[in-house]
């Protein structure tokens, strides 16, 4: 072997352990901040008589007063600027965006057929409130001129944002959502997915929403009783259940914390608008549910949102 082979061998083994040594040292401090983290942001709930309404509330107010003690507000500033307060109408969705097909589900979350969103205003229109279909979740990010409608509120910055949009549209997490609902629908008593928390804007109608602290779970049968109108003989734990009601008016927004128990009914004939997020408050629970549901996956999120670009690599194996 020449002097130069040799040399060359060693530059080899030397970037070798310079690489592992880098990535050694980067996991470590992704590890050590987790655990920092875990300790710091430690969410509780907070049991509440009723839902407040704020307005100019800073970031850290609302951070020490709601998110970090878990409970639920009503923001009643933040969607003045918005377009969509005027813009979106029935008669816009209707015009602009008529021929667009999208799922409709009834109050059980049962999909109950694909409607054309021009045939579902028609439907709010006429219908005789028998059968209570309800176009909720439409994914507003498939059509990007809707998104400068409105402005993500600043108190909810959302990890979910760094991972790529296929990943989110795989795992349906690639929301706004829009909701159109005619007086009457509702989805259903539920906590939102993978103990994410949720914000829900209204545009226009009026809706009510029934709220249970995540401890009173076992009372409320796996979502199957009606709040609004509870059969006792059919689900008799929910007499031990303390609901918190709350009207959402238009323009107001309302923070949802997460595993907090819902049941949203429109009142009138309403749209509405919301997102899922994740925080430095809800995310290791977010990951916990994800690993209940997929080992796998649930351990490489909080991989690829410490190193988002990790996931392209992640999704091209196949592993997401
Ligand atoms: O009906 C609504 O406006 C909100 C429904 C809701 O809570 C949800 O989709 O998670
Ligand atoms: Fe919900």
């Amino acid at each position: 072997m020449t002097i130069e082979s040799i040399a060359f061998l060693e530059i080899i083994k030397l970037s070798f352990v310079l690489i592992t040594l880098f990535v050694a040292i980067r996991l470590s401090v992704y590890l050590l901040k987790r655990m920092w983290q875990k300790k710091k942001y430690k969410l509780i709930w907070t049991p509440i008589d009723f839902i407040e309404r704020r307005s100019n509330l800073s970031y850290d107010e609302f951070v020490k007063e709601y998110v970090s003690v878990g409970k639920p507000v009503i923001i009643t500033d933040v969607m003045q600027d918005w377009k969509a307060l005027k813009k979106w109408t029935l008669d816009f969705f209707k015009s602009q965006y008529g021929s667009i097909e999208y799922l409709v589900k009834d109050d059980k979350k049962q999909e109950r057929g694909i409607m054309s969103i021009a045939d579902y205003i028609d439907y709010m229109n006429v219908n005789d409130g028998e059968d209570r279909l309800y176009l909720a979740n439409w994914v507003v990010s498939y059509y990007p001129e809707l998104l400068e409608d409105y402005k993500e509120p600043v108190y909810f910055p959302n990890w979910f944002q760094k991972l790529p949009r296929k990943v989110l549209q795989k795992y349906e997490y690639d929301n706004p959502e829009i909701f159109i609902g005619y007086k009457g629908t509702s989805v259903g008593l539920h906590k939102d997915p993978s103990s994410c928390a949720a914000w829900l804007g209204l545009i226009s109608g009026r809706k009510k929403i029934i709220f249970f602290t995540p401890e009173q779970e076992n009372f409320l049968h796996d979502g199957k009783v009606d709040a609004f109108n509870p059969n006792l003989e059919n689900f008799p734990l929910y007499t031990k259940a303390k609901p918190v009601e709350v009207i959402l008016e238009p323009g107001e927004i309302i923070y949802i914390p997460p595993d907090w128990w819902h049941q949203v009914e429109n009142l009138e004939n309403s749209i509405g608008m919301g997102n899922l997020f994740v925080n430095e408050w809800n995310s290791e629970l977010v990951f916990q549910s994800f690993a209940e549901q997929n080992f796998i996956k649930g351990s490489l999120l909080p991989l690829i949102l410490e190193f988002p670009w990790l996931s392209k690599f992640v999704l091209a194996v196949g592993l997401l």
